[in-house]
């Protein structure tokens, strides 16, 4: 099985990158983002609490997206792998991650992290902002705070990879097709 977590700063292409992913190695995309944003549109009650904190740049609880995360790989049980996508974001989401793999007798084949500068990361969200709808992108000051709680709260998990020697770190600045290109450099080594 292939189990790719792709990671970065808010902005920095996770989302992007997924889609080639998908495409070329017909893995299943699980983004709490996405799932999220989903619980949103839908009007439950998840989605209400959720909608509060991300209209903030803040994290949702680790019980929450652990929780969307368990489900989803109970529903996908003959997937050929997974794209993880803006999760895990702490380092109790990675070490949950870990568990519910295991206990499918499977586990993560690696990390890949988009480095990306926080201005470029600022410039990518406006931009967005403009046509996504989204609140948390319209705004710089919470894409600051969400740069922040990115360098506070997930920048960590990155350190939890590489004590499983299972990190690698590309450029994610450059051409979308340039940047996939380094990802499947990454991929074809493990
Ligand atoms: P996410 O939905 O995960 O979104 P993201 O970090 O903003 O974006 P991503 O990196 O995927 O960027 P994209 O490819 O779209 O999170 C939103 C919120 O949900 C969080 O703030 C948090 O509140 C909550 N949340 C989600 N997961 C959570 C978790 N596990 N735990 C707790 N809370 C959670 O790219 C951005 C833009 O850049 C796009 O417009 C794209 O077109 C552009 N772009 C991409 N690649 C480019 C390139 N190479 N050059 C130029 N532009 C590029």
């Amino acid at each position: 099985m292939l189990n790719l977590v792709l990671f970065g700063p808010p902005g920095a292409g996770k989302g992007t990158q997924s889609q080639n992913l998908i495409e070329k190695y017909g893995l299943i995309h699980l983004s709490t983002g996405d799932l999220l944003r989903t619980e949103i549109a839908n009007g439950t009650q998840l989605g209400i609490e959720a909608k509060k904190l991300m209209d903030d740049g803040k994290l949702v609880p680790d019980a929450v997206v652990i929780g969307m995360i368990s489900n989803k790989l109970d529903a996908n049980k003959d997937a050929k792998g997974f794209i993880f996508d803006g999760f895990p974001r702490t380092v109790a989401q990675a070490e949950a991650l870990d568990e519910l793999l295991a206990s499918k007798q499977s586990e993560i084949s690696g990390m890949i992290a988009l480095e990306v500068t926080d201005s470029e990361l600022e410039q990518r969200l406006l931009l967005r902002g403009k046509s996504s709808g989204r609140p948390d992108d319209a705004n710089p000051e919470v894409i600051r705070k969400r740069i922040k709680e990115y360098n506070d709260k997930t920048a960590p998990v990155a350190g939890f990879y590489q004590n499983h020697n299972k990190y690698t770190s590309i450029n994610g600045i450059g051409s979308i097709d340039e940047i996939f290109g380094s990802i499947n450099s990454v991929v074809a080594g493990y």
